[in-house]
């Protein structure tokens, strides 16, 4: 008799982790010693996310299924060893806001490019429409348009608002979607939204003065009525942060990758080059000025982090 089965896990605290098998019956787990021993450059062995094999009756995980993709970040500035945030991730949402709090357009390029190195496809939800004036709204209207014309899904709701938001509820159905966004742009009332069971708690603008603070809460998935999950994230950081290479920076602005195949040199990195085809588009219009600063902005930090 085997007291084998297979799950997902929706919660990781470090060593404990809870996972969910295919009859919906939660499982409080552990690990099995020798998966700590392999993890040797990650504080987490296993994630939020990851299809798991548990002995139900001793509450050990037992093996773990190959990954699709999974996200890390590194535990701290000095550290070496990384935590995986999240693993078989389909696809990632941000949540953006123009007004409280107005979320900087470098931070949104710089979560799509992440998500673009991943190779996870991304959506941007602008928030809290009800709040803004017509400045607001020309605004949010503007963001729409850029990222639309790049090729990202980008929708407009006001989560506390009775609107419509089953063209969202079509784009979460069946997936695993990671959630990210500024602390207060609404992240947690959209999945209460989505789904009342869940009662997370909110709050006005609650971690706003905590950025840059150490986040020790722990990303946690949760089931969605329609089918699939989505995972909160605490903070801004929960996409994590990849070491970029600054000649590939360019890779995850599509944008900027389609027109560069007709720049002069190959090996051009589109800041001052001639002939760069890249710089004459953001001239031209056809590239908006803003994508372009933020390409730049990773690209020259970048350079500093590695002279
Ligand atoms: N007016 C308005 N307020 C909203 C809307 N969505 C969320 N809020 C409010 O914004 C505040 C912050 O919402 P949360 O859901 O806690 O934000 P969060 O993104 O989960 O923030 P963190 O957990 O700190 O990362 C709460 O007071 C919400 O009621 C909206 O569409 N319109
Ligand atoms: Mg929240
Ligand atoms: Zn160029």
């Amino acid at each position: 008799m085997s007291d084998r089965t297979q799950g997902i896990v929706v919660k990781s605290t470090g060593s404990r982790y809870r996972v969910l098998d295919e009859e919906g019956r939660i499982h409080e787990c552990l690990l099995r010693g020798r998966f700590r021993a392999r993890g040797v450059r990650t504080t987490n062995p296993v994630a939020v996310g990851d299809h798991v094999t548990i002995d139900t009756r001793e509450g050990v995980i037992t093996a773990l299924a190959p990954r699709k993709n999974y996200i890390i970040r590194r535990s701290s500035n000095l550290s070496r060893e990384s935590q995986i945030i999240a693993a078989n991730i389909d696809q990632a949402l941000l949540m953006i806001t123009v007004r409280m709090p107005s979320t900087p357009v470098e931070f949104i390029d710089r979560f799509l490019a992440t998500a673009e190195a991943y190779r996870i496809p991304a959506v941007l939800v602008i928030n809290k429409t009800d709040l803004y004036d017509s400045e607001g709204m020309t605004q949010a209207e503007k963001i729409m348009a850029v990222y639309e014309k790049i090729g990202y899904t980008v929708m407009m709701i006001s989560v506390t608002e009775d609107g419509d938001i089953t063209d969202l509820e079509k784009v979460l159905e069946n997936k695993i979607t990671l959630i990210s966004g500024n602390s207060g742009v609404g992240k947690s009332t959209l999945l209460n939204r989505l789904n009342p069971s869940l009662s997370l708690r909110t709050g006005p603008i609650s971690d706003y003065h905590e950025q840059g603070t150490h986040i020790t809460t722990f990303p946690e998935m949760h089931p969605l009525p329609g089918g699939g999950f989505v995972i909160d994230t605490p903070g801004i950081r929960g996409f994590g942060v990849i070491d970029f290479d600054r000649r590939e920076i360019y890779h995850f602005f599509p944008e900027i990758f389609r027109v560069s195949s007709a720049c002069r040199f190959h090996n051009c990195l589109h800041i001052d080059e001639p002939g760069c085809a890249v710089t004459e588009a953001v001239a031209g219009g056809a590239i908006e000025p803003w994508r372009y600063k933020s390409y730049l902005s990773m690209v020259l930090e970048d350079n500093e982090k590695y002279r």
